[in-house]
């Protein structure tokens, strides 16, 4: 199985399915909500995060000394002005300190949910994040629109499940070389999830996604409402801090919702599976799973714009192209029907599947 190999990423991350999720977020050592009225207000109510109560072993803090602490939390939710932020037991609500706006990045770069970040509790569930710990891992990508901005879906993650469905809406298998992209040059290890298997798996959708297996990546058929594959998934997930993305509709909230119905998501109403356009969930947020780890559910994706990727790491990105690159007669090859290309004989000898050397070609513009 040939598991995103060779592409260190942009963030250079070193992975380590065994680590506990929790150590790795650097999360939740010791209780904080119980030992400090009035600082964190709303998780331990909020049954989505149930499984992170522990007993209250530690001893009293008083209020003042514990104010002026600055502890590390990890960021859940980004509501655009005020960030979510679990530390220990507490989940804060934070603004940003003035002085990280000034970063050259823009806000949308500069925090996002999975960051680890150093906050100071403000008391009644506020508190500000004073400083964004250094990434292992980035997935971004350009953010929709036209003005040029870098947009962080997710830190810290190291596997992303990238769901199509079968079916309602088809899959989009350009789209589905975008995700596949992006996520390898986060550097991060990747399933594809065809999702709705209940509503038929036709011959051709089986050929078109054994494409993908003989290419080497893991491939899982799964249907959220009959329950299928749902094991195998489940196993993938455990202990792992993940993502999970895809375009609009295809089941992402439905799936953890059926591995962890704990999590009570919010899904499209049956029957609108299309949602005319609308995304039903609206923003990336980190959820603890029961059975060990985190993952990040995130909005359907329409476009997928690549941020500052270069034409060469998005050739690198198909792993069947490698063994090719560097073969081509002419060195700064796009591999556009250039003579001597050796991406394009290899797809004439049966060795690159045409549809991917397209693919590629479209996303560098070719
Ligand atoms: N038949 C069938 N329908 C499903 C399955 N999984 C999800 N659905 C339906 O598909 C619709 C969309 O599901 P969601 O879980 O909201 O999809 P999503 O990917 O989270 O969508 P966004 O949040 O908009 O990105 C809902 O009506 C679900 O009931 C499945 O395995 N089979
Ligand atoms: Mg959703
Ligand atoms: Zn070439």
């Amino acid at each position: 199985m040939l598991r995103n190999p060779g592409l260190t990423g942009r963030g250079g991350m070193a992975r380590s399915p065994s680590a506990t999720a929790m150590a790795a977020f650097g999360l939740a050592t010791r209780p904080l909500r119980s030992t400090l009225p009035g600082v964190g207000v709303g998780l331990l109510a909020d049954p989505r995060y149930a499984i992170m109560q522990r007993p209250q072993e530690s001893p009293p803090y008083s209020r003042r000394a514990r104010m002026n602490d600055i502890l590390e939390g990890v960021v859940i939710e980004n509501h655009g002005a005020l960030f979510d932020v679990l530390v220990g037991d507490a989940m804060l609500r934070c603004f940003l300190r003035g002085r990280l706006k000034k970063d050259k990045r823009q806000k949308s770069a500069l925090i996002a949910a999975g960051d680890r970040v150093k906050v100071r509790p403000l008391g009644h569930g506020r508190g500000v994040v004073e400083e964004v710990l250094p990434r292992e891992s980035d997935l971004s990508r350009k953010a929709a629109g036209s003005i040029p901005l870098q947009q962080t879906l997710a830190a810290n993650v190291d596997q992303a499940i990238i769901v199509f469905a079968a079916a309602e809406p088809a899959p989009d298998f350009f789209m589905l070389d975008r995700f596949l992209v992006v996520t390898a040059v986060a550097g991060l290890d990747q399933v594809i999830c065809v999702n709705k298997c209940d509503l038929g798996e036709s011959n051709s959708l089986r050929e078109r996604f054994a494409l993908y297996e003989r290419i080497g990546y893991r491939v899982l058929f799964t249907s959220a409402i009959a329950g299928k594959g749902l094991d195998e998934l489940r196993a993938l997930l455990a202990d792992r801090r993940s993502v999970i993305c895809g375009p609009s509709g295809v089941g992402k909230s439905s799936l953890l919702n059926a591995l962890a119905p704990s999590l009570s998501l919010r899904t499209a109403a049956v029957g609108d599976v299309t949602h005319k356009g609308r995304h039903t969930t609206s923003s990336v947020t980190l959820l603890p799973l029961p059975f060990g780890g985190w993952i990040a559910d995130t909005p359907g994706m329409r476009q997928l714009a690549f941020w500052e990727v270069p034409r060469d790491l998005v050739a690198e990105a198909f792993p069947e192209f490698r063994r090719f690159l560097g073969r081509c007669r002419f060195q700064d090859c796009s591999h556009a029907g250039e003579p001597g290309c050796a991406l394009h004989a290899a797809c004439k000898d049966g060795q690159i599947d045409a549809r991917r050397l397209r693919s590629y070609r479209q996303m560098v513009g070719r």
